[in-house]
């Protein structure tokens, strides 16, 4: 960890460093208020969950300023592509929580999801790797329009090993499109270690096969996520192309409700990681810079959770949609004639009117088979 960039320190061996010039206090303030609002919304999915509110989720615990840091330091008008790790990403960008909720659910609304296209942000990608070269594609698009359109993409260390990674890196940088992938490496892809998956010493070092920088970064730094995002953005607007950012941090986490690191891993070796966690850290940080006070440390709490919870009740509201989504948003056409066939067919299936909600487990771990895997 002590080669990497960083500018949260602990308070007393690391040393803090002064934010880096482009985060005014306003900034850092609402990049804070961010990374409360992602763990609200990560706590209280996992909540909902054991109570059988929502299906299978993947929290990502610990892993907030991997997804806040970058996303901060990229203009509204650029795409980003999650996977399922950062999930909710998309409320930052104006979706309701409700929306993203109820995904986790089964349906996110009247039409089914998010219109992508709105607010730039790709669908949730559970295959691993397949949403990169989607990353690659909009801002190549982007670029042969002429206009200034960026993309990134998160994926973990366990995507480097897929097809998808290598084809979207060697497309993006032999093109010089504008793609930003934001490895996170939390060191396991489910029960696989890191050594295990690769047999470079590090992520960042692919990035040569590919002629492009490859950068390493302290991954639960908020702000070194920032950074390092804004000036690969900078490069990638002056036409030199793509980055690749290797976020190092640790999964403290399980990988999703449904599994039980206990079986594959030792877990103290996740609670040595926990103090290096980026909320408590940069809330300690942003209090000896004299930015944050307990005070208003609690009323952004407070404004979270609230949302948080409103997001519950509307999520709990919304309607099973029609079954025509299905077939709605395949086409830029419309509906070609076998899927007027296949959708009749649906409908003349019986079903009940209403989908039942989820009811709590009957049983252990009932309800948990494979979801995200
Ligand atoms: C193409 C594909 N293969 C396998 C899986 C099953 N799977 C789900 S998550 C996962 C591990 C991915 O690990 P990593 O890329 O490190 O991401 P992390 O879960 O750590 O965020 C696997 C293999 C999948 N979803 N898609
Ligand atoms: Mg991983």
């Amino acid at each position: 960890m002590s080669d990497l960039l960083r500018y949260i320190g602990d308070g007393n061996a690391l040393p803090d460093a002064q934010p880096p010039e482009g985060l005014k206090e306003k900034n850092l303030l609402e990049m804070y208020r961010w990374l409360v609002l992602l763990r609200t919304f990560d706590e209280r999915a996992v909540t909902l969950q054991r109570q059988g509110r929502i299906g299978t989720y993947a929290l990502y615990w610990g892993e907030e300023g991997t997804q806040a840091g970058p996303l901060y330091a990229m203009d509204g008008g650029d795409w980003v592509f999650p996977s399922y790790r950062q999930n909710s990403i998309a409320m930052l960008r104006g979706v309701p929580a409700a929306t993203i909720l109820a995904w986790w659910r089964g349906y996110g609304g009247k039409y089914g999801f998010y219109n992508p296209r709105e607010h730039r942000v790709g669908p949730i990608c559970v295959p691993i790797a397949t949403h990169l070269p989607h990353a690659v594609g909009v801002a190549w698009a982007g670029k042969i329009r002429g206009d200034q359109t960026a993309s990134l993409a998160w994926f973990g260390d366990g995507a480097t090993s897929e097809g998808d990674f290598h084809e979207a890196m060697n497309f993006a940088s032999v093109l010089k499109v504008p793609t930003i992938f934001f490895c996170v490496n939390n060191q396991w892809a489910i029960s696989t270690p890191l050594s295990k998956q690769t047999a470079t010493r590090t992520i960042a070092e692919k990035a040569r096969a590919y002629n492009m920088p490859g950068i390493r970064v302290d991954g639960f730094d908020p702000i070194a996520c920032w950074k390092v995002t804004h000036d690969a953005l900078d490069r990638a607007r002056n036409g030199e192309g793509p980055t690749l950012i290797e976020a190092f941090c640790y999964r403290i986490a399980p990988h999703g409700t449904a599994d039980d690191p206990r079986l594959y891993r030792d877990e103290n070796e996740a609670e040595q990681w926990k103090p290096l966690e980026p909320l408590s850290r940069m809330s300690r940080y942003l209090k000896r810079l004299g930015i944050l006070s307990d005070e208003s440390a609690a009323e952004i709490e407070g404004e979270a959770k609230e949302q948080i919870a409103a997001a519950v009740s509307e999520m709990e509201s919304i309607s099973h949609p029609d079954q025509d989504i299905l077939f709605d948003t395949v086409y830029a056409s419309g509906r070609p004639w076998m899927f007027e066939e296949a959708l009749r067919e649906l409908r003349s299936v019986e079903r009940p009117d209403e989908v039942k909600p989820l009811g709590p487990p009957t049983s252990p771990g009932a309800g948990e088979e494979g979801k995200t895997q």
